[in-house]
């Protein structure tokens, strides 16, 4: 193939032909004589070049799939799951302004989009590893959930429109993985590929997996997730899907959003907080940098839940255009069912990345074996209370109750 049309069929490029890439399809840099590019995906799905001009510090990422999960897992996907990504990030970027990176363009063909470069923030799984505290992180995630999500609802948007975009939006690949490892095999190991420490093992098997109530419950909200085509969601927002910094955030890597239920994502920030509560708890040797660090995410997830709820409930009362919708007492009841989804969600989140084959670092990081099992089990007892009583989750405060009657 000539030079010329590199480009016109997709490959899986390398860092030289990302630079080759931005140098022939972008005007963005003015000078390309000296641009360096690094792969910095750590993901489990894509590849994330970084391109700097090293003349200027100019810089933008691109971002490319490939056929194959990263992991060489076997699993083949779709590579246009890209271009639907970067038109979800476009779509929130417009309904919640600021709070996702700006694009720059999209390629159809090569699967790739190029986006604004935010090295200059932290991801908050990483940030909140090195336990610091942002106070700014419940007023802008839930902006972020309220004014993303609601819109999307069919209580806003015409409800015609709303179904094409279910149709285009529907993500057989990315639902199915999620189904898998959020639900399915969390709650039975029916593949056997799940892993705990050999600490964890007896109490895994006892408490999770022969709890025949809990499967039940979890297979509900499966059903639930696979059928409720209530907003646009991001669908994996946990805190390795957000960048942070002092005062903002940004909000990254919509690849699993389809319509589903609101409170999926509500739930696994919350869950995202406490797993990285349970490594502060597990971890933290000062004592007073750890009632620091652990007050302010139980603070933090007490204001999510109830920030949500009254930013929620201030837009509903202006957007909502459905005739139905408006009777008194339909926001009472859409709002419920959205809590219910939350708790049993965030449950969810936190046994998954426990006992589940997508594990998260708060928790693999944790050295001391001993201090890891106990957290463990405070963590999983915390996340069957919610699956199993998610109706009762109405206030941020109840979440935290919860953690504390597990904590000696
Ligand atoms: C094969 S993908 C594994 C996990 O990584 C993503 O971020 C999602 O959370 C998914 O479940
Ligand atoms: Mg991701």
């Amino acid at each position: 193939m000539t030079d010329k049309n590199r480009f016109d069929e997709y490959f899986l490029m390398q860092e030289e032909d990302a630079v080759e890439y931005v140098k022939k399809k972008l005007n963005f840099f003015e000078d390309t004589s000296n641009l360096q590019c690094k792969e910095i995906g750590d993901g489990n799905l894509n590849y994330v070049f970084k391109i700097v001009d090293k003349n200027t510090g100019k810089s933008l990422i691109l971002k490319h799939s490939g056929e194959d999960t990263r992991a060489k897992s076997g699993r083949k996907l779709n590579i246009d799951r890209n271009i639907s990504e970067c038109k979800i990030l476009q779509m929130q970027g417009e309904l919640c302004s600021g709070y996702v990176p700006v694009i720059y363009m999209y390629d159809e063909i090569m699967n790739c989009y190029a986006m604004e470069d935010l090295s200059d923030y932290k991801i908050m799984r990483k940030a909140l590893l090195e336990n610091n505290i942002y106070k700014h992180f419940a007023q802008n995630i839930t902006t972020f959930m309220v004014n993303t999500l609601l819109p999307t609802t069919d209580i806003v948007m015409d409800h015609k429109k709303k179904k094409e975009m279910v149709k285009q939006f529907t993500n057989i690949e990315l639902c199915d993985i999620s189904e898998q490892l959020v639900f399915t095999e969390p709650a039975g190991n029916f593949l056997g590929e799940n892993t705990v420490i050999p600490a964890m093992s007896k109490f895994v098997q006892d408490n999770i997996y022969k709890d025949k109530k809990l499967r039940l419950e979890i297979g509900k909200l499966k059903f639930n997730f696979m059928n409720n085509t209530q907003a646009l969601i991001h669908g994996d927002l946990h805190s390795g899907s957000i960048f942070i910094d002092e005062k903002e955030i940004k909000v990254i890597d919509p690849e699993f959003a389809f319509f589903g239920p609101i409170g999926y994502d509500v739930g696994n920030i919350v869950a995202n907080l406490l797993l990285a509560w349970g490594h502060g708890y597990a971890t933290i040797e000062d004592s007073k940098e750890k009632y620091d660090f652990l007050s302010w995410l139980e603070q933090c997830v007490t204001d999510i839940i109830d920030i949500f709820k009254e930013k929620f409930n201030k837009k509903y009362k202006t957007e909502v255009t459905d005739l139905l919708a408006k009777t008194d007492g339909f926001d009472e009841y859409y709002l419920d069912s959205i809590l219910s989804d939350t708790a049993g969600t965030a449950g969810l989140e936190i046994i998954r990345r426990i006992v589940g084959i997508a594990k998260v670092e708060d928790i693999t990081s944790i050295q001391d074996e001993h201090k890891r099992a106990e957290v463990e089990k405070i963590l999983i007892r915390v996340g069957k209370e919610f699956i199993l009583n998610r109706d009762q989750y109405k206030t941020g405060m109840q979440y935290v109750q919860t953690l504390k009657k597990f904590v000696n």
